[in-house]
Parts: C-alpha cells; sequence; structure tokens
C-alpha cells in the first residue's frame, strides 16, 4: 500500500530512525504463506516488503504474491478503519519489487528497487535486465526506485550468478568510491548486500564508509538475524535493514513474529 506522502519520500524519510523489511522470495512459498508472513511481520513492526529474491520466478508467480499482500493489507486497512483504538497507518507500508531479473515483475507492486549491480562483471547486470525490464515497468506504471546495488563476501547465490567482484571486508575506500559513483549516477539508495542466508553480516566499517555520502539512503541485508547484529548495521549509518531467512525458516508465525520484532528492536536502539 501506497504510503501518503509517496513511495520515495517514503523510503528516504529518516526521521523514524533505523526501519526494517521483510523479503518474501515467492519462488519459496505460497502466495497465501507468503502473505500471513507478510502480514505477520507488518504487525511485528517491518515498515516494508520486499517481493523477489530468486533469479527463477516467473511473473505470474511474483505478481500472484504482490496481488495477495496488497489485498492482505487494505483488509487491515479497512479493519482498523473500523475501530477507532487500532493504527491504520501501520498497515500502509509498501509493497516493492526486488528482482532477480527483467522476469520477476508485477504491476501489483507500488515499486521496484531499480538496480544496478555495481560490482557485477557482467554487462548483463550492469544494465541488461533494466533495459529488457524498463519498458515493462513504464506501461505497469510501477515507480522505479533508483538504486545502486553492491554485493560483499561470502554474496551468496546473488554474487554468484551476478558474477560480482565481491568487497571484502575492510575495503572502505572502494566502498566509498562505489557510494560517491552511486550519488553521481543519481541513486537515491545503496543497497549493501551479504547475499541471502550470508555467514557474516556486511563489515560495519564498510556500512560507516558508504554513510560518508550522507545523501544516500542505506539499506543493508544479508545475514542478519538478530537484534545485535541489526544494532550494528544501525549505528553504522543503515536506515533500512532487510531480512529474508529470519522469516523464511521460523518454525510458527509466533517465532515469526518475536524474530521480526527483536530485530526492529535492535535497528530502533540505534544510537545514530
Ligand atoms: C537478501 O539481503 C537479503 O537479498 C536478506 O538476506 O536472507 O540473509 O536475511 P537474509
Amino acid at each position: 500500500m501506497l504510503p501518503d506522502e509517496g513511495l520515495l519520500n517514503y523510503v528516504l524519510d529518516r526521521s523514524y530512525g533505523c526501519r526494517h523489511i521483510t523479503l518474501i522470495d515467492p519462488g519459496k512459498q505460497s502466495s497465501e504463506i507468503a502473505t500471513r508472513r507478510a502480514i505477520a511481520a507488518v504487525n511485528s513492526g517491518s515498515r516494508m516488503i520486499f517481493v523477489g529474491g530468486s533469479t527463477d520466478t516467473p511473473d505470474e508467480v511474483v505478481h500472484e504474491t504482490c496481488k495477495s499482500i496488497q489485498e492482505a493489507l487494505e483488509l487491515q486497512i479497512f479493519a482498523a478503519s473500523q475501530d477507532p483504538t487500532s493504527d491504520e497507518d501501520k498497515w500502509r507500508v509498501p509493497v516493492v519489487l526486488f528482482p532477480g531479473g527483467a522476469h520477476a515483475l508485477s504491476p501489483a507492486a507500488d515499486g521496484i528497487t531499480f538496480m544496478m549491480l555495481m560490482n557485477s562483471q557482467t554487462r548483463r547486470f550492469l544494465v541488461g535486465e533494466q533495459l529488457r525490464g524498463a519498458p515493462h515497468l513504464e506501461k505497469f506504471g510501477v515507480e522505479a526506485l533508483p538504486t545502486g546495488y553492491l554485493v560483499f563476501s561470502p554474496g551468496g547465490k546473488v554474487g554468484e550468478v551476478g558474477e560480482a567482484e565481491l568487497v571484502k571486508p575492510g575495503e572502505t575506500e572502494l566502498v566509498n568510491s562505489y557510494a560517491l559513483t552511486a550519488k553521481m549516477f543519481g541513486f537515491k539508495i545503496l543497497y549493501l548486500e551479504a547475499g541471502s542466508g550470508a555467514s557474516t553480516q556486511v563489515d560495519p566499517s564498510c556500512i560507516e564508509a558508504a554513510r560518508i555520502v550522507n545523501e544516500l539512503c542505506l539499506i543493508v541485508g544479508g545475514g542478519i538475524r538478530n537484534a545485535e547484529q541489526a544494532r550494528i548495521a544501525a549505528n553504522a549509518g543503515a536506515n533500512w535493514i532487510v531480512t529474508g531467512t529470519l522469516t523464511e525458516d521460523a518454525s510458527s508465525m509466533e517465532e515469526l513474529s518475536q524474530r521480526i520484532s527483536d530485530v526492529v528492536l535492535g535497528a530502533q536502539s540505534s544510537s545514530s
């Protein structure tokens, strides 16, 4: 659901401190399960839903998931509007595509992280997939969020598929150069990614090096599983923290809600 201030303003707004994104991979769960998880995540404090992740999910599956999550959020907004004690705005969170390529698109999404995989060694992920996807997005009217995407070691599947020259811990000057480059290209967002299920999160000194470029909104994800890790990333300068695996391997909705509440608290407890 589109927030009142518009998608980009909502994403760039720093007045809420470090916020949390739940990543739902439609290739790994039915749209019903994805929707139940998204609703539980928003109820526990997530302020955005990303849909995507896998590299081989067909459009129809992505669309079904986006549509189903949007309908469930609308229902929650309606229910909240009937109850004076409940907060309607809590449910007004955007559903944003986080695509693995030009195939995973849906007109039911509020926007898309329109990304250049900046450290890819192949044209396909620098500009090729984008070239194929842009006309569809234009037709759908899905808002593109201009995003630089930088993959750190260990990098996981995205590092491999994207043929990324992985950034290593401590390469702060390199990260600063990437951040400046992202700004000069006109990107509003820089996503620092360690890879889904990564054994180590993005090195906080690298987050700090990107943070020096104050104009950029920093999204940080990959391998974050608890409040302390979220706090570390937020303290280093993350504006948003993404978690995916945390949601997908929870054994129940209660466990999922507890895990997300913890990470949200960790992100919010940051001193920066
Ligand atoms: C992957 O950054 C995201 O693109 C989330 O990673 O699955 O490790 O939370 P996790």
